[in-house]
This record gives structure tokens, sequence and C-alpha cells, in this order.
């Protein structure tokens, strides 16, 4: 890899992270798919290597960690890890969602952060970069559960949180009723209605219209682009999608709005075939209101729709493949099936859901356009910045207002990623483009900060 004119090899501070974040193979991972497009970027800037930009960019501003202790429907106490990474604040206050889900580590979560200080430079909105979490399942829990764990967590994350300073949101295990909990228990321990503190409320009290749906209908509108950018588009186009949570459902709904056919999804029990087309309002029945598995789908829906338990659903074959579910679901093998399938666009809804195997795959076929989440899932928490305005102005915007402004800033993003990479003599790479531009924004906002 390249050498910065300060003589900083990028694999020795690759390396470097490695070493002084042990065990945290996802945030590696992440760190490596960001710098390894900026190599010519350095060279060209050797004001950001003496400033040592990228050590700083690599150590995450401030993380917290804490106990979370709560009482289930049975009386008896559980004992959570919760933590909240500050990232990077160069271009605003730390902005980035909440996960629930058992497998959390303080690794999971710095993946996550670091990941989304690119991807809100992308959105070129005033928005830093963080990230946070707990090993908290609510899967089974009873709202009564959720709640006194939600109210339990904001008991510290309080502290450490404002409109000026950090901003959380949803991410997996973590919507609307949580953050409805979540603000509640803010508002009750400080006292002050600041709707700005937290983004994905309930439209009724301060939320913005189209979030619920922004990351999927973003999703959809990137892809939209990609394929626009080669005068193809979705309508008749056969769409697999993986997950069936918030991302997922309303990627489906927008690739059916466009014409598409979605053929198939997936959640924690298996991949789901429906070769007729997802019938979207029972899966939202099922996976929203009754929060149920897809096994129900299938024995509700009839007709040729199938369960492959424990499967993914790269095998199904298709010409989009949206991957929404989580990180690192989609390997080498399902890469090599898609492309042998047929699939000519991949678009990423979750974050980092391909392994570098499978991003290898991706570039190296031929007519394959690839797009990585900081890109394409970027919607969300550009309505989430939408929210912070709006909360900030008092105003409320419509529903068409916003999802008009949702498709503005996805094809921005879209230009922005063909754009840089052309700029590097990288045509059509949607990985060097994106990272390159985010870098780019973050890099010059730190330098102008001075040494903080
Ligand atoms: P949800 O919790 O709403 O949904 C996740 C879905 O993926 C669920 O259907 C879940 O199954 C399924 N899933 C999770 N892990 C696996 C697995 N290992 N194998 C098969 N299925 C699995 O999360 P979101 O939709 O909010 O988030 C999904 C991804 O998108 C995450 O990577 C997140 O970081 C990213 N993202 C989310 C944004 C948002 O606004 N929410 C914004 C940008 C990115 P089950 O239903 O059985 O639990
Ligand atoms: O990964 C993501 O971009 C999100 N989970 C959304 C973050 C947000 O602040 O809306």
């Amino acid at each position: 890899m390249s050498t910065t004119s300060r003589g900083t090899d990028l694999d020795d501070l690759i390396a470097d992270v490695e070493a002084r974040n042990p065990g945290e193979p996802e945030f590696h991972q992440a760190v490596r798919d960001v710098l390894a497009p900026l190599g010519p970027v350095l060279e060209a800037h050797p004001e950001y290597s003496r400033a040592r930009i990228l050590e700083r960019l690599v150590e995450p501003e401030r993380q917290v960690i804490f106990r979370v202790p709560w009482v289930d429907d049975e009386g008896d106490v559980h004992v959570q890890r919760a933590m909240r990474v500050g990232f990077n604040s160069a271009l605003g206050p730390y902005k980035g969602g909440m996960r629930f889900h058992p497998a959390v580590t303080l690794g999971t979560i710095k993946f996550l952060g670091f990941e989304q200080v690119f991807k809100n430079a992308l959105t070129g909105l005033a928005i830093g970069g963080g990230k946070g979490g707990a090993d908290f399942d609510p899967k089974g829990r009873s709202d009564g559960e959720v709640m006194r764990f939600c109210q339990a967590l904001m008991s510290e994350l309080y502290r450490h949180i404002g409109p000026d300073q950090d901003v959380p949101a949803g991410d997996a295990g973590v919507a609307a009723r949580e953050i409805g909990f979540l603000f509640g228990q803010y508002k009750k321990i400080t006292g002050h209605y600041a709707a700005g503190v937290l983004t994905g409320k309930g439209t009724g009290w301060g939320g913005a219209q189209v979030r619920t749906e922004a990351t999927g209908y973003g999703l959809v509108y990137f892809a939209r682009e990609m394929l626009a950018a080669r005068y193809e588009d979705l309508d008749g186009r056969t769409v697999v999608v993986s997950g069936a949570g918030n991302v997922s459902l309303f990627a489906i709904e927008k690739a059916q709005e466009l014409g598409a056919t979605v053929v198939g999804c997936s959640d924690s029990s298996g991949a789901l075939h429906d070769p007729d087309g997802l019938d979207l309002d029972l899966l939202k029945t099922i996976k929203l209101e009754e929060r149920g598995g897809l096994g129900e789908y299938v024995e509700r829906r009839g007709g040729e729709a199938s369960l492959d338990e424990g499967a993914t659903p790269w095998g199904i074959p298709c010409d989009v493949a949206l991957p929404c579910a989580t990180q690192n679901e989609l390997d080498e093998k399902d890469a090599e099936r898609l492309v042998k399938n047929g699939t000519t666009l991949v678009a990423e809804g979750a974050n980092m859901p391909c392994t570098d195997e499978a991003i290898a795959v991706f570039r190296a076929a031929d007519g394959v356009a690839y797009a990585p989440g900081k890109a394409s899932n970027a919607g969300g928490v550009a309505v989430s910045a939408f929210e912070m305005q709006q909360n900030a102005s008092r105003a409320g915007w419509s529903f068409e207002n916003t999802d008009e402004r949702l498709q503005t800033t996805m094809r921005e993003i879209h230009e922005t990623c063909r754009r840089t990479a052309a700029e590097h003599g990288l045509q059509d790479d949607y990985v060097a483009g994106a990272n390159i531009a985010g870098f780019l924004r973050v890099a010059e906002a730190m330098l102008a900060q001075g040494v903080v």
C-alpha cells in the first residue's frame, strides 16, 4: 500500500490499529476498507499526514461504557453492558444509532461509529459520527421489560448526550417504541423537552416524516441512480433483500412501488422465497405488529412461498441484491452464487453486510455495480439530520417535501461518489468514491479546527 509524504505506511497504521484494539475484527475491517483507497489522496495532501489526521480519525474522541441493571416481569434482575462511542465531531454533534442485540460488543459499536463518520460526511449535512448500543436482547421481551431497560439505560446515558453534543437514534433492535421510552426518560430526568436529543421520534411529537422509511427508501433511490447511470431502471427487475426489519421492509416497499418484483427476504429463522412476489402487508403485520418469524408468513401466504431454515437468501436468482440484515452476512460463496445467477447490482442497506472477499468478487465481475452501505444506506441518518433541523426551528415538513429532500440527498451522494472516483481515475468505483469523498470532507474540517 502507499506511503504518505511523512513516511507513515498505511499498512503500518492498520497494524497499529489492530494492536491497539485487540479482539475487534469488525472494527479492523471497517478501518481497512476506508483506508484502502486513500494512498493517492494522502500523497496529494501531505498536510493531512503532518497533522496526523488518519491517526486521529481511527481513535474515537470518547467512549463511555456503563452497567445497565433492570428487572424483568418475573422480578428477576439482569445486568447488561451499554456503550456510546463519540467517534468524530469535526462536522457536527456525534450522530448515529443505538443497537440492541445480544452480540453487541465495543468492537461492534466502534466499527459502526467509524463507518458513521464517513457516511454522515457524505450526506453533506452538519453531523459528526457516533454509535451506541447494548447487549440486550429485545426478542421475546414484553413492552414493559423493554421500557424498563430503556429507562435504566437512559438513567446513565442522559448525561452524555444533547442536541449539540450527541444525538442517538435507532439501529437494529431500536425503533419507534424504544426511542419513545428513551425520550420519555430523558425528559423526566432533565426536566427539559429537548426534542433534538434523539431522532426517530413519533411524528406526532417531534419526529420527522419519512424517518421510519428513510433508510429503505433511500437505498432504493440510490440503486435507482446506479441503474440510471447505465440507462436502466427498476421496472420489471427481480429483487432480493435480506432481513425483514426496518431497512428491509421499506426497501421492499419502494422497490415494489418502482415496478420491481421482490421475491425473497430473510430473518433469523432463514430465507423466504416467494416467486409470486412478497405480500408486503402480510410481511409487515407479522414482522412489525406481531414481532413474529417468517415461518408464519409461509403458513398464511400459501402458494409457492417457502422458508429455507437457517439459510441466507443469496441463492435466490435476482437482478438486484440488497443486503439489509447485519454485518458480514454475505460471504464469498454467496457473492459467487449471485454473480453466477446473473445479479448485476448490489447495494448495501445494512452496515458492512458484505465480507471483504465478497466485495472482491463483485468488483472483479463484469457488469456488476456494487455500492457500500456508507453511501447507499445514508438516507436514514440524512432524514435524522432533517429531524434535528426541524426540532431546532420548531417547524414540521410534510411527507412529500421530506421524501423529495431524501431523493435529492441520495442523488447527490451518488453523484459525489461517481465524480470523486472519476477524479481519481477510477470510473464506476463506488467504494473508492465514497471513502475518498467522505474522508476529504472530514479531513478538511479537522485541519481547519487545529490539533484537538
Ligand atoms: P432490524 O432489527 O429492524 O432488522 C434486522 C433484520 O435482520 C431482522 O429481520 C433480523 O431478523 C435480521 N437479521 C439480523 N441478523 C441476522 C442474521 N445473522 N441472519 C439473518 N437475519 C438476521 O434492524 P434494521 O433494519 O434497523 O437494521 C438492519 C441493518 O441496517 C443494520 O446493519 C443496521 O446497522 C443498518 N442500518 C440501519 C438504519 C436504520 O435507520 N435503522 C440506518 C442505516 C443502516 P429477526 O427479525 O428474526 O430479528
Ligand atoms: O447506521 C445508521 O446510519 C443508522 N442506524 C441511522 C443513524 C441515525 O442517526 O439516524
